[in-house]
């Protein structure tokens, strides 16, 4: 008897998670010439989201990384990313004394080859309910920047130009899909 009642929950259970799966997003990443140069997994932890990031093609060393307001990563620049994640109104950087801005994450760094594997973890964020939540509304996007974030420089650490972008959707499927395709766009204008 029992086990059938665990059987019953524990389907319900799964049913559940899978309408609304609110712990975990894998993100494709895209540089600004549309193509797909790897995959960055959020996962609900404790006491924040866990990231663990695989990219290849970067320039060797550091580049500034930030959960920015809106899941929008309209090429070539990603300015409709818009500014970085900060629902508490506080300064950019994690150096700042009155910082940091929610969506500051330490800067990644690509090796000799432009390989990027690494974990990194956004504390107080939540892919749960609630401002702090990076699936707030339609959700965020996380970006990728030229150069390295120094920690203090408002707005932004002057980390340069958007080189990479993807999409943190609500929608789940919308974090795995294919950006607009960018018409006519020059092939050469990597930098
Ligand atoms: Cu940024
Ligand atoms: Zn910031």
């Amino acid at each position: 008897m029992k086990k059938v009642l665990w059987v019953v929950l524990f389907m319900f259970f799964i049913t559940a998670c899978q309408e609304t799966d609110q712990t975990s997003r894998t993100v494709d990443m895209y540089n600004s010439s549309g193509d797909m140069i790897g995959t960055v997994q959020l996962t609900e932890g404790d006491g924040g989201v866990d990231f663990k990031v695989e990219l290849e093609g970067l320039d060797p060393g550091y580049h500034g990384i930030h959960v920015h307001e809106y899941p929008k990563c309209d090429q070539p620049d990603f300015t409709t990313a818009g500014s970085h994640f900060n629902p508490d109104g506080n300064e950019h950087g994690l150096m700042h004394p009155e910082g940091s801005h929610l969506g500051d994450l330490p800067n990644i760094e690509a090796d000799p080859d432009g390989l990027v594997e690494a974990e990194l973890m956004l504390p107080e964020a939540t892919l749960m309910d609630g401002k702090k939540s990076l699936l707030d509304g339609e959700g965020t996007s996380l970006v990728i920047h030229e150069g390295q974030d120094d920690g203090v420089s408002q707005p932004g650490g002057e980390s340069g130009a958007r080189i990479v972008c993807g999409i943190i959707a609500t929608d789940e499927k919308e974090s795995a899909e294919t950006p607009t395709d960018p018409t006519n766009f020059n092939e050469d204008q990597g930098e």
